[in-house]
C-alpha cells in the first residue's frame, strides 16, 4: 500500500492502491503509518510523498461513504502532517483530486508533473472538500479564487496552478529527485512553510470577492444544500486565527451532506456511469481490432459531428456523401465549428487546423473501401440504410466495422443485408454529436463480441461514454422518451396546460420542459415519425399540420416573438388544446406539479422495467446512466430508476395502476418486474439479470 524507501536522509513515501490510489481506510492506515515511521526514523531528515499508476491520488474512496468510518480518518492523517517536524514534498505525477488535493496542500512542497491536474469535485457528488480543502486551498489561492474552484469542481492543469499557487513548480521526468531536492533544502532551512499558516491570500479585498461570488452562487441554484455548506464553511476560515474552527465547520458540514440524498445519488451516479462499461460476455481478453481510420456516410449535422469527434481524438476520418453540394456544405458547417471553438479560446489555432486536417470529402461510397470502421449517419429511413449496407458489404475491407447511427431503427434488419451481419452495430450518437457524451452502443442479434468490445473502447477513445443496448424501437432512451412524450400529449388532454407541465418538469430538475424541448427540436420530426411509424398525439400532430414545427417557424406549442428561445402561451394553442379533449370526450381537471410529475415519470419508470425484463439494458444502472448523460435527467435524483427506489416501487405500481384505469390505456400497467419488485418491498438497485 505504501511503500517506504529511505535514501541520502530522505523518505520516500510510495503510495501504491490501484487503480486511483484512493485514500480508502487501508491506504489511510497504510499512510498515515509510514509517516509516524518517518517522523521517528533518525536518518530521516526529510519526506517525499509519490504515487504509482497515472493518478497521484483520486480522493477519498467514495464507495466508503455512509459506512462506518474506519480511523485513521484522512483528517487524522493530515493533522500528523501538520503536527510533524520534517518537510514533506508532494510528487504529483498524475491527478490529484480531492482528498489527493488536500493531502498535497498539508504538504510543505508540491511539485507537479505537466500532465497533472488538480482540483476539488467534491461538489459534483453532493458533498463539499472534507478534509482541509475548503481552508488550504483559500490560503493558497485566494477565497474567491478558491470558491470558485469548489464551486464548479472542475481540476485546473499543472501549468495553472503553478500560476495560481497550487503547486511550487511544474517539473518534466521523473518528479521524486526534484522533490527529494526541494524538501532537503526545507529541512537545511529549517523552515516548515505549513499552508494553514498562511493568512498573506485572506485580504479584506478577497474576502469581498469570495462573498459577491458566494451570493452568486446561492441564489444561482438556492436548492443547493452542498452550495449553501461550501460557502458557510469557507467563510468560517476567513478570520485567520480560525483555521481549526473553521475545518471542524467543513467536517460537520461534510458528515450532514453524505446522508443527503442528492449526494447518494450522484455517487451512485458515479459508480452506475463506470459500471457501464462492464458488459456482459465481453472481458478485458476478448480481441480488438485496430482503428486507425474512419469513414462517415452523410456530411449532415450527425455526420459532421461524428466525423468531428474522430478527428479530435486524432483518426482521420473521411466524410462520404453523393452530391458535392451537400459534402461541401457538411464540411464548412464543421470548420465553422473549429473555427468558433478556436475564437472563443477552447481549442489553439493549431489544433483546429490539425483537426480540419485530419477530415477529407469523398463523393462515393467506394472512399469506404480501406476504413476500419464505416459510420453510416444518413437520413432515416429503413430503406436508405439497407441499400447502403448492401452495397457497403461490397466495398467496405473484410473486418471492417459497419455502424449505423440510427436514433430507433431495427440493427438486425440492417445487418441482414450484409453478408458480414458479425460486423454491423448501431453507434447510437446524440446531437450535437461533437458535444454529447452518451452514445448507446447497439448490440444487434449477431454483433461478434470483439466488434462490441473494439465499439466500446474506441468509444472511451473518443472521450464519449458508452452504453450497451440491445434491438428494440428507440433502443433504451428514446423508447423510454417516447413514453414521456406520450404521457405529457396525455396530460393536455387531461387538463394540464403546456407551461403547467414544463413548470412542473423544470420544478423537478430538468434544464427544460417536454413541450419547449418539442419547439426545440422541431414538431416535424416526431409528427413524421408517426406518420411512418404510427402512434397518435393529438394535439402535437395538429399543430404541426398547421405547420407551427416550433422555434424553427416561430411557433409551437408556444409563440416565439423576434427569434426568442423561451417562448410564451398561446391562446391559440390553449384553445385547440381544450377543442381537442372536447372531441375525445375527456372531462378537464387541473393538476399539480407532483401529478404531472408522477404521470409523466412513473411510465418511464415502467418502460425501463421492460427494458430490463426484454434484456435491451444490463442494468437499472445503464438506463440511468443514458437518461442523465442523454436527456438531462438532473444527476442529483440518480435516474429514472434510482429515483423510483426512492419513491417507493409499491406506490410506484399503485399509481400506474390507477393511470391506466383513469385513462384507459392498458400499457400503464405495471409491467411484470415493476410488479414483483413492488409486492416484495424490492428496489431495481438489487435487480440483478439472471
Ligand atoms: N473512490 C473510489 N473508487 C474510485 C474513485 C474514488 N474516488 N475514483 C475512481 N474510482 C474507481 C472507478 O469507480 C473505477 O472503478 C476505477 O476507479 C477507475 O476509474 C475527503 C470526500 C481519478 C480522474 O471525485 O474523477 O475525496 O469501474 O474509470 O477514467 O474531501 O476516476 O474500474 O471498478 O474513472 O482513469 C473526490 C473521482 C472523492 C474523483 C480517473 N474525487 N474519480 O479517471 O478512471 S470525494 C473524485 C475520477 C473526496 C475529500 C472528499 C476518475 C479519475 P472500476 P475511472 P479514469
Amino acid at each position: 500500500m505504501v511503500r517506504y524507501e529511505v535514501d541520502g536522509g530522505v523518505a520516500v513515501l510510495t503510495l501504491a492502491n490501484p487503480p486511483v490510489n484512493a485514500l480508502g481506510a487501508a491506504l489511510r492506515a497504510a499512510l498515515d503509518e509510514a509517516l509516524a515511521r518517518a517522523e521517528a526514523d533518525e536518518s530521516v531528515r526529510a519526506i517525499v510523498l509519490a504515487a504509482e499508476g497515472k493518478v497521484f491520488v483520486g480522493g477519498a474512496d467514495i464507495s466508503e461513504f455512509g459506512k462506518p468510518l474506519h480511523a485513521p480518518n484522512l483528517p487524522d492523517v493530515l493533522e500528523r502532517l501538520d503536527a510533524g517536524r520534517k518537510p514533506v514534498v508532494a510528487a504529483i505525477g498524475g491527478a490529484a483530486l480531492g482528498g489527493g488535493l488536500e493531502l498535497a496542500m498539508a504538504c510543505h512542497g508540491r511539485i507537479a508533473a505537466p500532465a497533472a491536474k488538480l482540483g476539488l469535485p467534491e461538489i459534483k457528488l453532493g458533498i463539499i472538500p472534507g478534509a482541509g480543502g475548503t481552508q488550504r486551498l483559500p490560503r493558497l489561492i485566494r477565497p474567491d479564487a478558491a470558491f470558485t474552484m469548489m464551486l464548479t469542481g472542475e481540476p485546473v492543469s499543472a501549468e495553472t496552478a503553478a500560476g495560481l499557487g497550487i503547486v511550487d513548480a511544474v517539473v518534466l521526468g521523473d518528479l521524486v529527485p526534484a522533490a527529494r531536492t526541494q524538501a532537503l533544502e526545507l529541512a537545511d532551512s529549517g523552515a516548515l512553510p505549513r499552508v494553514r499558516d498562511r493568512a498573506d491570500r485572506l485580504t479584506p479585498e478577497a474576502r469581498q470577492a469570495f462573498e459577491a461570488k458566494a451570493a452568486e452562487a446561492v441564489k444561482r441554484d438556492p436548492e443547493a444544500t452542498n452550495v449553501h455548506a461550501l460557502v458557510r464553511a469557507v467563510r468560517a476560515g476567513l478570520d485567520p486565527d480560525a483555521f481549526d474552527a473553521a475545518v471542524a465547520v467543513e467536517r460537520a458540514e461534510f458528515r450532514t451532506l453524505v446522508e443527503d440524498p442528492r449526494s447518494k445519488a450522484l455517487r451512485y451516479a458515479f459508480f452506475a456511469e463506470r459500471e457501464a462499461a462492464r458488459v456482459p460476455g465481453l472481458s478485458k481478453d476478448t480481441p480488438r481490432r485496430p482503428i486507425e481510420t474512419a469513414a462517415v456516410i452523410g456530411a449532415g449535422t450527425m455526420g459532421g459531428g461524428i466525423a468531428m469527434c474522430f478527428a479530435n481524438a486524432g483518426i482521420p476520418v473521411t466524410v462520404i456523401e453523393t452530391e458535392a453540394g451537400a459534402l461541401e456544405r457538411g464540411l464548412d458547417r464543421v470548420r465553422g465549428l473549429y473555427a468558433g471553438s478556436a475564437k472563443r479560446g477552447s481549442i489553439t489555432e493549431a489544433q483546429r487546423d490539425e483537426r480540419i486536417g485530419r477530415i477529407t470529402g469523398a463523393i462515393g461510397l467506394e472512399n469506404a473501401a480501406q476504413a476500419d470502421i464505416v459510420i453510416e449517419a444518413a437520413f432515416e429511413d429503413m430503406a436508405v440504410k439497407r441499400e447502403i449496407f448492401s452495397k457497403l458489404d461490397g466495398i467496405a475491407k473484410p473486418g471492417a466495422i459497419l455502424a449505423t447511427n440510427t436514433s430507433y431503427l431495427d440493427v438486425d434488419a440492417i445487418a441482414a443485408v450484409t453478408g458480414r451481419p458479425q460486423d454491423v452495430l448501431g453507434l447510437h450518437f446524440f446531437s450535437p454529436a461533437n458535444v454529447m457524451r452518451l452514445v448507446e452502443v447497439v448490440r444487434a442479434g449477431k454483433t461478434a463480441p470483439d466488434v462490441l468490445a473494439t465499439a466500446l473502447d474506441l468509444g472511451k477513445r473518443l472521450n464519449k461514454l458508452p452504453v450497451t443496448v440491445g434491438v428494440c424501437f428507440g433502443f433504451v432512451g428514446n423508447r423510454i422518451l417516447e413514453r414521456r412524450s406520450r404521457a405529457a400529449e396525455r396530460l393536455l388532454l387531461e387538463g394540464a396546460l403546456p407551461h403547467e407541465v414544463d413548470a412542473a418538469v423544470t420544478g423537478f430538475g430538468f434544464r427544460m420542459g417536454p413541450f419547449a424541448m418539442s419547439d426545440l427540436a422541431g414538431l416535424d420530426i416526431g409528427w413524421r415519425s408517426r406518420k411512418d411509424f404510427g402512434g397518435r398525439a393529438p394535439v402535437a400532430d395538429a399543430l404541426a399540420e398547421m405547420g407551427r414545427f416550433g422555434q424553427k417557424t416561430g411557433r409551437g406549442f408556444f409563440v416565439y416573438s423576434d427569434g426568442a428561445r423561451t417562448g410564451t402561451r398561446d391562446p391559440e394553442v390553449e384553445a385547440l388544446i381544450e377543442k381537442t379533449a372536447a372531441e375525445h370526450g375527456i372531462a378537464r381537471r387541473s393538476f399539480t406539479p407532483d401529478e404531472i410529475i408522477a404521470r409523466l415519470m412513473y411510465p418511464m419508470v415502467n418502460e425501463g422495467a421492460r427494458i430490463l425484463e426484454e434484456g435491451i439494458a444490463a442494468r437499472p444502472g445503464d438506463i440511468d446512466t443514458i437518461w442523465i448523460n442523454g436527456y438531462n435527467w438532473p444527476a442529483w435524483r440518480g435516474g429514472p430508476m434510482h429515483w423510483a427506489d426512492t419513491v417507493g416501487l409499491k406506490s410506484v405500481a399503485e399509481a400506474l395502476t390507477r393511470f391506466a384505469r383513469e385513462t384507459g390505456d392498458d400499457s400503464q400497467e405495471p409491467a411484470p418486474l415493476l410488479r414483483k419488485l413492488a409486492e416484495s418491498g424490492g428496489r431495481f438497485a438489487d435487480w440483478k439479470a439472471r
